[in-house]
């Protein structure tokens, strides 16, 4: 019988993920619920056929140049793919795929819930209860935030997590305008009444929101640099649940401080798990651990994906999720 590919698996996952992974793969998992540490890395490249990696992980030139020369499939149990080096791993025959399509809703659903939470206040009006115990009663004018309904929404990435997100904030009454590095077809556009901007300085400048829904690639670290930053009104918020190098957090939470930026919505950070003390007082921020796809179906639907995705190479079928070159 053929032997059974060595899967090693860098974090914990869902019991059930695991246990099938277990039937269907020589599947090496990790006990604890801890990232690996970089020595754990190595022997993991060393000896795996196969490995799926996490967000927790660098898999970067150097860690690749020391695998062993019977990895060829990185399966990223997520859709971002900024931890691997995917450029360095196809030129060593690896083939990297990600977990497209399962998370968009779910992700979507926490960039509204942000774009909804930050200007009505939900965060301080919660913390109030909870850390006051004598809320005097309802006022006419304390707790006043901004309304969201007919407001402009500006969407950075208009991909299948930005469309989700349009397609709520558009039934919430929002006005839809978005960046995208191509404009979508008329249809698209039309269905979600949205405007196109070509210019991402001109439509920071008159946006109310603004979320963001691009990848991590070298081309948007920083894409809101401290330059464009400045750009956004004073009135307007920013959310974010794509990735935090996305942003100069530093000058995000300057402007904020200063009152330049009315407020932020962050489901991720710059150097995650570090958190900037300055966003992390502000009462104007709105910050969640990085739980955008955080949902029990929506890890099962990610474990499936990778399955997948492992299944198809191992019977020497392109894997449906691989991550190509020009989408880094
Ligand atoms: C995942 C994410 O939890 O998929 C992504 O890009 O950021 C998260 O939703 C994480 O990537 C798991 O590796």
């Amino acid at each position: 019988a053929r032997q059974k590919p060595i899967v090693v698996v860098t974090r914990k996952l869902p019991a059930a993920v695991e246990t099938r992974m277990r039937e269907l793969f020589d599947t090496r998992l990790k006990e604890d619920d801890k990232p690996m540490s970089q020595a754990q890395l190595v022997e993991a490249v060393k000896h795996a056929d196969i490995l799926v990696p996490t967000v927790t992980d660098r898999i970067d030139a150097h860690l690749l140049s020391q695998a062993g020369e019977n990895l060829k499939l990185i399966a990223n149990f997520g859709n971002g793919i900024d931890n691997i080096d995917v450029l360095s791993a196809n030129a060593r025959n690896i083939t990297v795929t990600n977990t497209p399509g399962v998370l968009t809703e779910d992700t979507a659903d926490m960039a509204m819930s942000l774009i909804l939470a930050v200007p009505r206040r939900f965060a301080e009006g919660m913390l109030y209860l909870k850390e006051h115990k004598d809320w005097p009663g309802w006022s006419p004018t304390w707790m006043l935030g901004k309304r969201v309904w007919g407001k402009r929404l500006g969407i950075i990435g208009m991909g299948r997590i930005g469309q989700a997100v349009a397609r709520r904030a558009k039934a919430f009454g929002m006005q839809i305008h978005y960046h995208n590095r191509r404009r979508l077809s008329e249809d698209v556009e039309y269905d979600l009444e949205a405007t196109y901007w070509e210019s991402l300085d001109q439509m920071l400048a008159r946006m109310d929101v603004i979320s963001i829904h691009c990848p991590h690639t070298p081309a948007t670290y920083h894409l809101l640099s401290a330059r464009r930053l400045k750009l956004v009104n004073k009135d307007a918020y920013i959310v974010n649940t794509a990735r935090g190098e996305v942003i100069d957090e530093q000058t995000l939470a300057r402007l904020i401080e200063n009152g330049d930026i009315a407020g932020a919505g962050l489901d991720v950070f710059e150097n995650e798990p570090k958190i900037n003390p300055k966003l992390a007082r502000s009462e104007r921020v709105v910050l969640m651990p990085h739980m955008g796809s955080a949902t029990e179906e929506g890890r099962m639907d990610m474990g499936e994906k990778v399955i997948i995705n492992i299944k198809a190479f191992i019977d020497g079928h392109r894997p449906p999720d691989r991550v190509l070159p020009s989408m880094v």
